[in-house]
């Protein structure tokens, strides 16, 4: 796919903010021995990833606005512009070790995402999307999963860590969805849930207590790949609201009525 310009930007962005990262994470797999130190280490890789984005994505477009996990909000010279970043989405999975990790770039215009893309560099698999130009993985078009029947589908979550007071609405949640399906995933990494949802490999996803760098691009890459997206209370703004839910349209309404009990 021959994308705009912007996207070109973001992916390669995304790519050398990559770059850096796996470098960094073949040292935390060296520092899990050692333990002390692994914390700071990943919060400087974590800290220089946003550096770079945002040295290659306002270097590129100086007038835009920003918004990022790391560095905070910023308003731009164009206030119907924003960049919406998460350097590193699955924190904790690469202090642990574990390749499931990502970037995340979101272009905003006029309060609507317009492009989205969710990078894993430990896998190099580049997911992607524009407005009204469909979903993408590296070369490929992706589409939502073609499963219609509850009990033949997984689902991706978040479960509350470190005492989030959402426990017992989650585990409520889980009692209904369990029972009923081929199973729960529970993987650490809110953008690449999108992002696999968008390509098929998990059939839907809901999740609460997020921030709008984990789900603007990959909400956006789930709606071109042909899913439903919504928040847990319907009809609000996935972006803003903190809560996601999302699936293929056979499966949404099912799985919307579980989660929302
Ligand atoms: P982060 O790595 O960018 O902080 C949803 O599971 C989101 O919660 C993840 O995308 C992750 O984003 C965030 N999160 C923060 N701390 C976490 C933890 N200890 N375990 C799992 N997810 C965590
Ligand atoms: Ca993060």
């Amino acid at each position: 796919m021959v994308g705009s310009a912007n996207l070109n930007i973001m992916m390669k962005a995304a790519r050398r903010a990559g770059r850096a990262l796996v470098k960094d994470f073949r040292e935390v797999e060296n520092l899990q021995v050692s333990m002390k130190g692994a914390g700071d280490f990943v919060s400087r890789a974590d800290m220089t990833s946003e550096t770079m984005l945002k040295e290659d994505l306002l270097g590129a477009r100086p007038t835009y606005g920003w918004l990022g996990e790391e560095t905070g909000g910023q308003d731009g010279e164009d206030p119907t512009r924003r960049w919406i970043v998460d350097p590193l989405d699955g924190t904790t999975n690469f202090l642990h070790g574990l390749p499931h990790w990502g970037v995340s770039i979101a272009l905003e215009h006029k309060g609507k995402i317009v492009a989205g893309v969710v990078y894993d560099p430990a896998k190099d698999e580049m997911f992607f999307a524009e407005k009204g130009a469909g979903a993408w993985m590296n070369e490929s078009r992706i589409r939502v999963s073609g499963r219609s029947r509850m009990i033949d589908s997984i689902f991706a979550t978040g479960l509350p860590f470190a005492g989030r007071p959402e426990l017992p609405d989650t585990l409520k949640e889980l009692a209904r969805v369990l029972p009923a399906t081929s199973g729960v995933r529970r993987w650490g990494a809110a953008a690449l849930d999108l992002a696999y949802v968008a390509a098929g490999r998990f059939d839907g996803y809901w999740e609460r207590r997020l921030n709008p760098w984990d789900v603007a691009a990959g909400q956006l890459i789930v709606r071109e790949a042909g899913g439903l997206v919504d928040t847990i209370v319907p009809d609000g703004n996935v972006v803003e609201d903190r809560t996601i839910l999302c699936a293929n349209e056979a499966l949404f309404n099912n799985l919307a009525k579980l989660v929302r009990g």
